[in-house]
């Protein structure tokens, strides 16, 4: 076989695995202000009042509702950054991340 023998391609590429996109859920509690929930989506997740509104009562009656899915370490900064404004103001509001299935 001389040097400048055309090779074929391989008919399988190796597979490359991509990261779990992640999601951050936002918990209902019997204690934190309806406006405040609002607020903090609104501040932290740049969500407009309506959709605001939606996602806060989606959790109010369902006991937690998907709030965005991204990337993990966007996922937890988003999470850490709202569970920070709640504990600042004293309130039980929790938002907690998990993979994607
Ligand atoms: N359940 C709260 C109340 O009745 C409001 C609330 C909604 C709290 C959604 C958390 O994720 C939540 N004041």
């Amino acid at each position: 076989m001389s040097d400048n023998t055309t090779r074929l391609a391989p008919k399988t590429l190796p597979k490359v695995e991509l990261p779990r996109l992640h999601k951050v859920i936002l918990l209902n509690d019997d204690y934190t202000p309806r406006e405040f929930v609002i607020l903090v989506l609104k501040a932290v997740f740049r969500l407009s009042e309506e959709t605001g509104y939606r996602l806060m009562l989606t959790a109010h009656r369902h006991g937690s509702c998907v709030i965005v899915v991204c990337a993990r370490d966007i996922a937890e900064t988003k999470a850490a950054e709202a569970n920070d404004l709640s504990k600042q103001a004293d309130f039980p509001l929790m938002f907690v991340t998990e993979p994607e299935d």
